[in-house]
Order: C-alpha cells, then structure tokens, then sequence
C-alpha cells in the first residue's frame, strides 16, 4: 500500500443533499489541501450512495488523493475505493479485510483506550479517536469525548496513525496535534466555512506546522 498521509481528512457532510454543493465543496476540500477524503452517508439508498461514490473517486482521482468509504463495504468495493472506515459495530474488522484485500487502507473507530488496545485496532492501518471533542455534527452513537489526555494516553502504547475526529476546528488543531495524532478528521469545520477552500489549507497549514512530517 502506499504510504498515506493522515494529516487532514474531510469527512463529506451527509446533511448536504444537492449534488452541485456537495461536490463543489469537496472540490474545494482537495483543492485547499486534504490529503484523504471519507465519503460519509447515512440516510440515502444505495442507488444515490454510489453515484455519489463514483462522482468523488473521479475527484479524488484528479487531485490524486485516496477516497475511503464509511462503513459500507459494497460500495467501497463496487467502486475499487482506496479503502474504508468502519466503526465498532460495523462490518468486523477481520472480515472487512478479507473482503477489502491488503491492499486497501482500513480505519477503525475507537471511543476509548479499551477499544484502543485491541486486536483489531491494532491490525487496522489507523484508529478513528471518535470523538474527541463534543461536536453537533453527529447527534446518535456518539460516546463520551476523550479530550486530549485520552488521545494522549492512547498515543503512549498505539504505535500506528492515529486521525482524531468530533468537533476541531481551527482554534483546537494545534493541541491534537500536539497530542499526539498524526492527523484531524472534520466535517463541519469545512463543510460549514465561508470559504471551504481557504478553511480547509488554513487547517491543513496548522496540522503540518505542528506535526512532524
Ligand atoms: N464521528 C464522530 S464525531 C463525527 C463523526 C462522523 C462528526 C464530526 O463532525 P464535525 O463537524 O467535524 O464535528
Ligand atoms: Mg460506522
């Protein structure tokens, strides 16, 4: 697999359902400076679901950047996706890896240093921290946040990327990152801007200054 940069993931926002603005905006998340996109939809049918799926990959493709899907295998599959994200009670991780291949990038969720320490999340290429701060974004599911010193203490013995999600926006990158993760996973943060474009480099700018790769 080649190697991926974790540093800023956009996480596509499920509430936008008109075409023309979802893909405007994810244009405008590669063009400022994502390095890997998850397409995330909870609500529509399958039919809409892929269509959408193929619309991103020919965008990631352009811009030469990795398109994961969330949860849902088929799709990934259906249409050759770079990989997928799956949560705790998704497909099991195991079984999405026989389906996926080596070949192909898996992040698991973890909401906690147990989960964290598991098989599967250490077989998995990164973990999710989801979430680590409270965010409005994603109203069911969502566990306690870990905050920072759950990231930091699950930094101390995870030895593999680690993307943290829930909340981050620009004021609150540089301490994640000074944390430990390797990159931040938003939604709203892009989605929701003025100017996602300029949102999401001022972001990635942040991750890379604190990082160090
Ligand atoms: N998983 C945990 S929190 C979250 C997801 C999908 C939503 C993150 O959205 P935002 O707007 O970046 O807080
Ligand atoms: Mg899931």
């Amino acid at each position: 697999m080649p190697k991926v940069d974790y540093a800023l993931m956009y996480v596509t926002d499920d509430s936008i359902k008109e075409d023309n603005s979802f893909f405007q905006i994810l244009e405008a998340a590669l063009k400022g400076g994502a390095t890997i996109i998850q397409l995330r939809e909870k609500s529509c049918d399958t039919a809409t679901f892929y269509k959408r799926a193929l619309h991103c990959k020919t965008l990631c493709n352009t811009y030469k950047i990795p398109l994961i899907i969330n949860d849902r295998l088929d799709i990934a599959l259906a249409i050759d996706a770079d990989g997928v994200h799956i949560g705790q009670s998704d497909m099991p991780y195991d079984v999405a890896r026989r389906l996926m291949g080596n070949s192909k990038i898996i992040g698991l969720s973890v909401s906690n240093k147990y989960q964290a320490v598991k098989e599967d999340a250490k077989s998995a290429d990164y973990i999710g921290i989801s979430p680590i701060f409270s965010t409005n974004t994603k109203t069911t599911d969502l566990a306690e946040p870990l905050g920072l010193s759950g990231l930091k203490e699950i930094r101390e013995f995870y030895k593999k990327p680690i993307v943290c999600i829930g909340g981050i926006h620009k004021d609150n990158t540089k301490e994640i990152i000074a944390n430990g993760a390797d990159g931040i996973a938003v939604v709203s943060a892009i989605s929701k801007a003025d100017n996602p474009e300029a949102a999401t480099s001022e972001l990635k700018k942040i991750v890379c200054k604190t990082g160090t790769n």
